[in-house]
């Protein structure tokens, strides 16, 4: 069919009709479509449409002698919608969009700002002359959604830029600046304007007036290469990739780039595509990209503004304080921290110098900024009358809820007006903490993970009275400290904590009754953790939980299991790492260590006593157990409010607790492995011990009704008919 444009026609699939979101328009002698789909100018099937027909009407548009593709906005355009890879895919694809731009007979330039990432750098890949202008970047990080450059980018790339840079940008999937980018080739120019259009057109004039031959990157040879190398890089991939497959396959596609033709490496780069695009993994890494923006879109504080922040105080200079102090100085707040006495002081400074000094050397802040740091941002005081201008206050001290009480005393007595007063605390009950002050509104729980300064997670626990701009506060101070803030509700343990408790429960349990410690780790690690659960408590210090267990063993249900096999370790002085001996021992301060032969022994003399049978447990059965643990609290958590909604629980578990993303959370995990089947698996373990195994009505009540947690997430129905 031939539509009418202008004075020409040109042709398209018959059922196309235009959105406009591509614009074509003269200027001169050169053309210029805008891409505009707000807000990152994503390659939707109607921008696909529309750029397919505009390079159809450039092409037989006999006055515009060169074209150029800009975004419009912020940014070039930020790949292929993501929200469509749910769908069936609808012609034309984008490879071949970007083929049909390639074959033009007259140049194309795609001028860039912003970004030009995944399907985006790879239109820019199919136009013949690239241009950037300044700040702008060019990445292709499909792998971070779990799949490849889909459209070209695994072969046009090397034949451009080269193996190496290939190898380095696809698996890694980092965007690079422009400097990075012209030095390998990527990048024809970088215009010092910083108007897209203008760049490009400057650019196409001299195109159009040297006569500059056109380079279509199909056509280029890519250098000989040794088939080592590929080898090379699918090892260190593999190794920092954990079980994650696309950064290995962006390796294997790009090798497959050495071995074939261009056509026949477009169609092998395909077929890996579609595979990983119908993948687990593809689809965990697409709900962790929408959970991470979902995270602070919430009805209670859409709308509301933040208080102010500028000037905060910490209370407390211990590990955790100093970290928050850093954290926060890191990122342009003035500190005032407060400590019972100077020597306490120096040593809270002392902390604070080191991580910044950490911070200076891996180049994440300049030495000029640490200095204004210590003469400027940071005071020491032990006077709580020192933080009267503080906007907001964060406890950090001893983990004592009538020592918090006592601090948030004073500091009802001495903030001003409208300050906001957060508790530290990972386990105790802010409400509580709320009720000793006369404004109960302002007080908060800002729950930071240790070390504070790198961890990325931030519980922001709202209590029952807690004021919706004090909440928008919380996940303000999120965004200036770079964390990812997960609101929670106050119980034991808010929702990390909380689920962790349960899982390691789960995990003793599993030992006590005939594997190790040392098979659960294994099993962890190869489901994608970076260290499995005994090796983070050695790491942590396992004097934390022989405290806990002391404190818990007056209160224990009749019925309930207790593990105090770790109790026989911390006896002899076995903390873990800091000790150089725990359930692992550490020879030299190494951080990775072997197997302590006494944890057996310990078990055997445990199990004796308690006249345990030992199960011989597979990996698949010890994972099965530990997951259905992890999934059932979370599912209780989300059952009673305390996570507003499953993909709160996942983010949390996989910032905080090193839940591999790939598998998306353990709500994400759990829909992928089937509800029902989980749910039978706690059926059956209550058999055995139904004290802890009883199931949440949140998964019965899905189960029924034949429900997900992703349909929680896109809000369909309530969260559970239990809930009040
Ligand atoms: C690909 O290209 C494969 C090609 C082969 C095909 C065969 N699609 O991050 P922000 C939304 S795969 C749909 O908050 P920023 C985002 O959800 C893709 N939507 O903004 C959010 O929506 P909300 C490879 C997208 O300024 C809004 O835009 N490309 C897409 O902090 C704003 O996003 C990538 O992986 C998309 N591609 O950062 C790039 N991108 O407002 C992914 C964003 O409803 N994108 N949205 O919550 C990014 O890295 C960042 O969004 C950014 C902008 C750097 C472009």
């Amino acid at each position: 069919m031939g539509i009418e444009r202008g004075d020409r026609e040109f042709c398209v699939s018959s059922s196309f009709k235009s959105s406009g979101q591509v614009s074509y328009e003269l200027h001169d002698d050169v053309a210029v479509m805008t891409v505009n789909n707000a807000p990152v100018n994503a390659l939707s099937l109607a921008i696909r449409q529309d750029l397919q027909a505009n390079i159809e009407r450039f092409d037989s548009d006999a006055s515009a002698k060169a074209a150029v593709i800009v975004g419009a906005g912020k940014v070039f355009i930020a790949g292929a919608d993501i929200r469509e890879f749910k769908l069936p895919a609808i012609e034309p694809h984008l490879p071949d969009v970007i083929d049909r731009i390639e074959e033009c007979t007259k140049p194309v330039i795609a001028a860039i700002h912003g970004v030009a990432l995944g399907g985006g750098l790879e239109v820019a890949l199919g136009c013949h002359f690239r241009v950037g202008v300044k700040g702008a970047k060019v990445g292709l990080p499909e792998v971070h959604l779990g799949i490849i450059p889909g459209a070209g980018g695994t072969q046009r790339l090397p034949r451009l830029a080269g193996y190496e840079k290939a190898l380095e940008m696809i698996p890694s999937g980092a965007p690079i600046g422009t400097s990075d980018a012209k030095a390998a080739g990527i990048l024809d120019h970088v215009s010092e304007e910083s108007d897209a259009v203008a760049a490009g057109l400057a650019f196409a004039r001299s195109v159009i007036d040297e006569g500059t031959p056109m380079r279509r990157c199909s056509q280029l040879v890519p250098a000989a290469v040794d088939a080592k190398m590929f080898e090379a890089a699918k090892l260190a991939v593999a190794k920092r990739a954990r079980g994650q497959m696309s950064p290995v396959v962006g390796v294997e596609a790009v090798e497959v780039a050495s071995q074939t033709s261009f056509a026949e490496g477009m169609e092998k780069e395909r077929e890996m595509f579609m595979a990983l695009k119908n993948s687990a993994q593809h689809r965990a890494l697409s709900h962790a990209f929408f959970s991470d923006r979902a995270l602070g879109k919430l009805p209670e504080i859409e709308g509301v503004a933040p208080r102010q922040l500028k000037a905060i105080g910490v209370i407390g200079g211990g590990t955790m304080g100093a970290g928050i102090a850093t954290s926060a100085l890191m990122n342009g707040l003035s500190v005032t921290l407060i400590e019972r006495d100077e020597e306490a002081l120096g040593r809270a400074k002392a902390t604070i110098a080191a991580n910044i000094g950490g911070a200076v050397k891996k180049g994440k802040l300049s030495a000029d900024q640490e200095v204004r740091i210590f003469e400027e941002a940071l005071k020491l005081s032990t006077d709580y009358g020192s933080l009267s201008n503080a906007d907001l206050v964060i406890e950090a001290v001893f983990e004592d809820i009538e020592v918090k009480k006592q601090v948030f005393k004073q500091l009802d007595a001495v903030c001003k007006a409208g300050a906001v007063l957060a508790t530290n605390t990972s386990y105790l009950d802010v409400d509580a903490i709320a009720a000793v002050t006369e404004r109960p509104e302002d007080v908060i729980g800002l729950h930071f993970f240790s070390p504070a300064h790198i961890m990325k997670l931030l519980e922001v626990v709202v209590a029952e009275k807690t004021a919706p701009d004090v909440i928008a506060t919380g996940f303000q101070l999120g965004k200036i400290m770079r964390k990812v803030a997960v609101r929670a509700g106050v119980c034991d343990g808010f929702i990390g904590n909380r689920i962790l408790a349960s899982y390691r429960t789960a995990a003793d349990a599993i030992v006590m009754d005939g594997s190790t410690p040392f098979d659960v780790d294994e099993v962890m690690l190869e489901f994608g953790f970076a260290m499995g659960p005994y090796a983070v408590a050695d790491l942590a210090g396992l004097d934390i939980g022989w405290a806990t267990r002391k404190r818990k063993a007056p209160t224990l249900a009749p019925n309930e299991r207790f593990f105090t096999f770790p109790d026989r370790l911390c006896e002899q002085g076995w903390f873990g790492q800091k000790t150089g001996k725990g359930f692992y021992i550490y020879e030299n301060g190494a951080r990775k260590g072997v197997p302590n032969p006494t944890v057996f022994e310990v078990l055997a003399e445990e199990r004796k006593q308690k006249k345990i049978t030992e199960q011989n447990l597979s990996k698949e059965q010890i994972l099965e157990r530990y997951m259905a643990a992890m999934v059932n609290e979370a599912a209780k958590v989300v059952e009673e409010g305390i996570a507003l909604r499953p993909l709160d629980v996942d983010m949390t578990l996989i910032y905080g607790y090193g839940f591999p993303r790939w598998r998306g959370g353990p709500m994400q995990y759990a829909d992928e492995v089937g509800l029902e089947k989980i749910l039978n698996n706690i059926r059956e373990y209550a058999r055995e011990d139904d004290y802890f195994w009883q199931p949440a009505k949140l998964l019965e009540e899905l189960v029924e009704s034949g429900r997900t947690f992703a349909d929680l997430n896109a809000g369909k129905g309530s969260q559970s008919a239990t809930k009040t």
